[in-house]
């Protein structure tokens, strides 16, 4: 059981090429999201940001990774703070940031579950490796890296891999797949649920089936929710949209599902650009989703009401 919540703001966006996903954690603090969890479990706890200065470009400019350094030394460092919580018994919600973030929150969730479930709700798979990419952009390779494979920097962070095993991943939206993220998904056997099997059966027993599946082997459940999943049209605020995402409404069930489960035991919240959002849609629209994941018993929660669901 956790005893509260620890929010962590991880800063970065040079794991793609958009400045703003660093805006991201001060966007989401300054619509409330302090103040909304707060509402939902007395024991809320900001934590801050990383501290690692991720506005400066590395300079390896042949590197076929953009800012290699930068992002190593962001996850690095969100790694700790993410273990310290965890090891605190304390729920870690991450700010991003972009996706590449997923490196460092994996990295310190997993030296404490032996067999992390990862719920990767998202557009991309982001599974590339240096081999694969067509950008050289690090947030389309979290997952690779976190299962072990890609550029040494990225798969060591914190010093050890892998951090997730394939069995234990479930894509949720996933659409904008390159050839050799396919290769993975297909050979790794990896669970996926497209946009058209949330249409088909509905969101909520897409959930179940994910929990199901991953509960049966996991010690520990994790959120990994980019905000591209979602169709632009609900969320614009984003690098890279991709159409044919998962509705507003069904994203909504999506949080309640898992809120009800009360399996979550961890969570992040990337790839917000409040410097691309249109009226802070999407920066208003994620203190929704982060509220309702809270609206369950992941955390001892002395509940009041949600707030309504319909005025973003
Ligand atoms: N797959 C493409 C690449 O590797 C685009 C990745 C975009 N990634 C994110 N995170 N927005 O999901 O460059
Ligand atoms: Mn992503
Ligand atoms: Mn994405
Ligand atoms: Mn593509």
């Amino acid at each position: 059981m956790k005893t509260g919540i620890s929010i962590i703001g991880a800063p970065v966006w040079l794991g793609q090429t958009h400045y703003g996903t660093n805006l991201g954690p001060y966007a989401l603090r300054a619509a409330g999201i302090l103040d909304a969890l707060t509402l939902l479990t007395a024991d809320v706890i900001d934590a801050g940001n990383i501290a690692a200065d991720t506005k400066k470009r590395s300079k390896q400019r042949r590197s076929r990774l953009k800012n290699l350094r930068a992002v190593v030394t962001a996850n690095e460092e969100l790694a700790e703070m993410v273990s310290l919580a965890t090891g605190r018994h304390r729920f870690p919600l991450v700010l991003g940031g972009d996706h590449s973030i997923a490196i460092g929150t994996l990295a310190g969730l997993a030296r404490h579950y032996h067999n992390l479930g990862v719920i990767w709700y998202d557009a991309h798979a982001d599974m590339n490796t240096p081999e694969t990419s067509p950008s050289g952009n690090i947030h389309g390779m979290p997952l690779a890296a976190s299962m072990g494979l890609g550029h040494p920097s990225l798969v060591q962070v914190a010093g050890y891999m892998p951090k997730v095993k394939p069995e234990n991943i479930v894509f949720i939206g996933i659409r904008d797949i390159d050839p050799g993220e396919r290769e993975l998904i297909r050979t790794q056997k990896i669970k996926q649920f497209t946009v058209a099997d949330i249409n088909e059966r509905g969101m909520p027993q897409i959930i179940r089936e994910t929990l199901d599946y991953l509960l049966s082997r996991c010690d520990g459940i994790h959120l990994s929710f980019d905000l591209d999943g979602i169709d632009p049209s609900a969320a614009p605020g984003v690098g890279t949209p991709v159409p044919g995402g998962i509705s507003w409404a069904d994203s909504l069930l999506a949080m309640q599902e898992l809120a009800h489960s009360g399996q979550i035991t961890s969570a992040e919240f990337v790839e917000l650009n409040p410097l691309l959002d249109k009226d802070q849609r999407t920066t208003q629209a994620t203190v929704r989703l982060v509220s309702l994941l809270f609206g369950g018993s992941a955390v001892t929660a002395a509940r009041q009401e949600l707030p309504a669901a319909t005025d973003i």
